[in-house]
């Protein structure tokens, strides 16, 4: 990293410099080397911790991405996506644009932008979406659990601006999801902190092993990958026993019923059938056996109390939780799956069908050359497959 902080400091050129670095003390003939030292444009060729070092840009890039995805613009959202992930992963701020010389991922558009925050620390644009009354809307209307940018812009259409304007619009009928993503609003728009996520993990751990002694159960998503806040708490859950695994989260759910901690509960049958193998649709959500719920959480079980809001005197909350259910042989593909960042698994992807003409999934991972599935038990295994050195998961919050 040594070479890449030196230049930073002294705004030079970054991988450019390798280039030259490595050119003059190879032989010449042959083809120009790969610059070793280079920042990969693939998440999944670069480790990428929690800290950030470039929220200023980042930030920015992310209010750009929403509205683009807002507007159904999936080539520049995917843009700033990448361009976000890129300078997340880097060792330091970037503090000039000529830092940026050489980076993958960084065109025209998000290079303005960068130059404007690194001038007056912030820039027209981004300023212009925040105020923007569609952008404001659709992002508090989004916010709602069960309420995704397809419903949030039919309201909008409607004219409906506030919370209010849609709970006292006759003729909306909520769904279910959203009527408790309403109920629940103030809980489950707080972030679950590390403590709680654990005492979930308790709770359900205890379940599946009141099911089965070998049941396995591992935490994955933003928790596994070290971050200390979620959204939400994921989990999977599977046993040894193929076939068995798709009875864990029925049984799971009635146990929670039971306990009277069920505030809402998304239960999907799995739809998993190895023979439609390969899956070709990009991003898919996966076939296993799933349930997306809302839980009551006791003050009394976390360690350190709940991350409650000021004024706020009862001694539980809501929160969100994810269960999946893959079958064992399936086990590492559903782990890295889940475990995210969302832009590290888009990488994954993209890297395995551009690079090495193979499909992967959160089921499998296919060979198109050879004709054949990769086995795997481990992450390792998949990485190995894919020829890519194992990143670990506290290094993809790409
Ligand atoms: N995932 C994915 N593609 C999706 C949705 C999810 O690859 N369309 C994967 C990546 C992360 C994991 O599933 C869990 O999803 P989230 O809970 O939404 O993300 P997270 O990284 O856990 O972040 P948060 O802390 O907000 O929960
Ligand atoms: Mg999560």
């Amino acid at each position: 990293i040594s070479w890449f902080t030196e230049s930073m400091r002294e705004g030079r050129p970054v991988a450019v410099e390798t280039r030259h670095l490595i050119q003059d003390t190879l032989p010449t003939e042959g083809p120009p080397p790969t610059p070793v030292a280079a920042v990969s444009q693939y998440a999944c060729q670069r480790r990428t911790t929690i800290e950030n070092n470039n929220k200023i840009f980042t930030d920015a890039f992310e209010v750009l991405a929403e509205s683009y995805e807002f507007s159904e613009l999936e080539g520049p959202c995917l843009a700033f996506r990448r361009a976000a992930s890129v300078l997340k992963s880097l060792p330091m701020a970037v503090p000039c644009l000529a830092a940026t010389q050489g980076l993958p991922c960084l065109g025209e558009h998000t290079k303005a932008v960068m130059e404007e925050i690194l001038r007056y620390g912030r820039a027209f644009e981004v300023e212009k979406t925040l105020s923007d009354e569609r952008y404001q809307t659709l992002k508090l209307f989004t916010s709602v659990f069960g309420v995704g940018p397809k419903t949030a812009e039919k309201w909008y259409r409607r004219g409906l601006r506030s919370f209010s304007d849609i709970l006292a619009e006759p003729s909306i009928q909520l769904n279910q999801m959203q009527q408790s993503g309403f109920l629940h609003y103030e809980d489950i728009s707080r972030a679950v902190s590390k403590a709680e996520a654990r005492a979930l993990g308790n709770i359900i751990d205890e379940a599946v092993h009141a099911i089965t002694p070998d049941g396995i159960l591992a935490l994955t998503g933003g928790f596994r990958r070290g971050k200390e806040f979620g959204h939400d708490v994921d989990f999977i859950v599977t046993t040894p026993e193929l076939g068995m695994e798709t009875s864990l989260i029925p049984i799971i759910i009635n146990r929670l019923t039971r306990q009277g901690i069920l505030l809402y509960c998304d239960y999907q049958a799995s739809t998993f059938d190895k023979s439609k193998l390969p899956c070709h649709r990009f991003e898919a959500m996966d076939h296993f056996a799933k349930c997306f719920l809302i839980l009551r959480l006791e003050g009394s079980q976390v360690e350190g109390g709940l991350n409650s809001a000021e004024g706020d005197s009862r001694d539980w909350r809501a929160v969100r939780v994810d269960l999946v259910s893959p079958p064992m042989d399936r086990y590492a593909f559903a782990l890295l799956g889940w475990t995210g960042s969302r832009q590290f698994e888009r990488d994954l992807r993209r890297f395995a069908r551009m690079e090495r003409g193979m499909l992967l999934d959160n089921h499998a991972l296919y060979d198109k050359t050879k004709k054949e599935f990769l086995a795997a038990t481990t992450e390792r295994d998949i990485f190995a497959h894919l020829g890519l050195e194992y990143i670990e998961p506290w290094q993809r919050n790409a």
